[in-house]
C-alpha cells in the first residue's frame, strides 16, 4: 500500500500545525507511523490521498451515522450554503432543530453551539449559575472536550497522549472539579459526603467511550440520579457521542434514567459543527439573555450547520424503527467476531472498541492494564487490509447506516487475521 502523499503531506503539515494535526488523536502517537490524510468519503469508505480505500469505523469520530456524503444531507447543505453562509441573526431552522432534539431526549430547552467542548463547558458553567455551587463531579477516563476544568483526568487525546492533566490549566481551577471512579457508585457519594453543599453537578458519559467503550454497570446511572437529588446537585449527561446512536434517545431511552441537562455533539450537527446542551426549562431559563448565565456564539445556529443536522435528525426519527435494530445487529456481529479472535469487546448498539485484555474492563484502572503494543500491531494489521479503525485504543469504533453486510463480513475477516497477529505479545 503507498502512502507517499500521506507522508509528504504529514511533513508539510508538521512545519505549520502542531503535531502536524488540528486534534492530537489524529496523529498516530499511540500506534506509531504517519496519519493518513483523505480526500473524500463515499457511504462506509474514504480514500487517502495515494488513491487508497478503506472502510471507515471512525467516521469522523461519530457524527456520520448516516455515512460519508449522505446526499439527502449533501444536498440540505447544498441549498442552505446557496442561501447564505452566515447571518449571525435567528433562523427559523434553529427552533427546529432545538424543538427536535429537546423530543428526541426529552428536555424543554436546548441552545445551540458549535462543539462538544462548548456544550459540556456551557452546560457545566450552567450547572454552576443555577445551584450558586463552585465544584463539579467528573470521571476518571471520561472527557468532555477541551475546556479547562474538564481536562483533570481525561480520557482520549488526553490519555493517548499521556497527558490526562493538561498544562495550562491553573491548579486553584482544577481543584474545583472532583474525580470519582466510572462504575463505582462509592466514589461519588464519598465525594459528596466530603463536599456537602458544594457540588453543582455530575458530568458523565451515559457510556464512558473515552476510554474505549466502556458501557455502565447495572444500577450506576439511577445511582447518580440518586446521589444528585439526595444533594441538590443537577445531573448531566454528555450525550456527545451517545446522543442519537445508542438510541435515538439517547441514554435516557436507553436506561430509563433521564438528567437534568444533556450536552449533544457529533449527530446533532450531521457532519457539520455544530453541537448543543438542553435541559429543563427551569434551568435553561437561567441562560443569557433569558436569565444571567452569559454564552454567546458568532456561528450559533449556523444555518448550514443546522440544515445538516436537521436533516439527519428527520431521516433518524422518520426510520428509527428500522435504523436502530440494523445498527445493534451490525454492532453485534463485529462484537462476535472479536470474540471469536480471543479479544474483548466493549459495546453498546453501533459503538464498540476491542480490548487487548482478558476481560472487558469496568473501571479506568482495569483500561490502563490493556496491551498498548498489542493494539497498535492490531492497528497496522486492519489498515493494511483496507480497515481505518481509530488509531488510539481509547476510541469507539463507529458502525453507521451505509455499513454494507459485505463490508462487515470483509471487516470480520480482517479482525480475525489483525487480532492474530496483535495477539503475540497480548496480556502482559
Ligand atoms: N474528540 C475526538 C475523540 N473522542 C477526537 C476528534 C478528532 O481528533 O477529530
Amino acid at each position: 500500500m503507498d502512502k507517499a502523499r500521506s507522508r509528504e503531506l504529514f511533513a508539510a503539515a508538521k512545519k505549520v500545525l502542531p503535531g502536524g494535526v488540528d486534534s492530537p488523536v489524529r496523529a498516530y502517537g499511540a500506534v506509531g507511523g504517519d496519519p493518513l490524510f483523505i480526500v473524500r468519503g463515499r457511504g462506509d469508505e474514504i480514500e487517502d490521498a495515494d488513491g487508497n480505500r478503506y472502510i471507515d469505523y471512525v467516521m469522523s469520530w461519530g457524527p456520520l451515522i448516516l455515512g460519508h456524503a449522505h446526499p439527502a444531507v449533501t444536498e440540505a447543505v447544498r441549498a442552505a450554503a446557496s442561501e447564505g453562509l452566515t447571518f449571525g441573526a435567528p433562523t427559523g431552522r434553529e427552533t427546529q432543530l432545538a424543538e427536535t432534539i429537546c423530543e428526541a431526549c426529552g428536555a424543554q430547552m436546548a441552545r445551540l453551539v458549535n462543539s462538544g467542548t462548548e456544550a459540556c463547558m456551557s452546560a457545566v458553567r450552567l450547572a454552576r449559575g443555577y445551584t450558586g455551587r463552585d465544584k463539579i463531579v467528573k470521571f476518571e477516563g471520561c472527557y468532555h472536550g477541551h475546556a479547562d476544568g474538564l481536562l483533570v483526568r481525561a480520557g482520549s487525546g488526553c490519555l493517548t497522549g499521556g497527558v490526562p492533566d493538561s498544562a495550562g490549566v491553573p491548579a486553584a481551577y482544577a481543584k474545583e472539579t472532583l474525580v470519582a471512579v466510572y462504575n463505582d457508585v462509592e466514589s461519588v457519594r464519598a465525594l459528596f459526603a466530603a463536599n456537602a453543599g458544594q457540588i453543582a453537578c455530575v458530568i458523565v458519559e451515559p457510556v464512558a467511550a473515552n476510554m474505549g467503550v466502556v458501557p455502565p454497570e447495572d444500577g450506576f446511572l439511577r445511582s447518580l440520579r440518586e446521589i444528585c437529588d439526595e444533594n441538590g446537585a443537577l445531573l448531566l449527561f454528555d450525550e456527545v457521542i451517545t446522543g442519537f446512536r445508542i438510541a435515538y434517545g439517547g441514554a435516557a431511552e436507553r436506561y430509563g434514567v433521564t438528567p437534568d441537562l444533556w450536552a449533544f455533539g457529533k449527530i446533532v450537527g450531521g457532519g457539520m459543527p455544530l453541537a448543543a446542551y438542553a435541559g429543563k426549562r427551569e434551568i435553561m431559563r437561567c441562560v443569557a439573555p433569558a436569565g444571567k448565565v452569559y454564552q454567546a456564539g458568532t456561528l450559533s445556529g449556523n444555518p448550514v450547520a443546522t440544515a445538516a443536522g436537521l436533516c439527519t435528525l428527520q431521516i433518524l426519527r422518520s426510520r428509527r424503527g428500522e435504523i436502530y435494530p440494523a445498527l445493534e445487529e451490525k454492532g453485534a456481529r463485529l462484537e462476535r467476531a472479536y470474540r471469536e479472535a480471543g479479544v474483548a469487546v466493549g459495546r453498546v448498539g453501533s459503538l464498540l472498541s476491542p480490548f487487548f485484555a482478558r476481560e472487558r474492563p469496568a473501571r479506568f484502572a482495569e483500561v490502563c492494564r490493556c496491551d498498548g503494543e498489542a493494539f497498535a500491531r492490531y492497528f497496522a494489521g486492519m489498515q493494511a487490509q483496507g480497515i481505518y479503525v481509530a488509531p488510539s485504543p481509547f476510541e469507539g469504533m463507529f458502525v453507521s447506516c451505509a455499513h454494507t453486510q459485505e463490508h462487515i463480513e470483509r471487516t470480520c475477516a480482517a479482525v480475525a487475521a489483525a487480532c492474530a497477529h496483535g495477539a503475540e505479545r497480548r496480556y502482559v
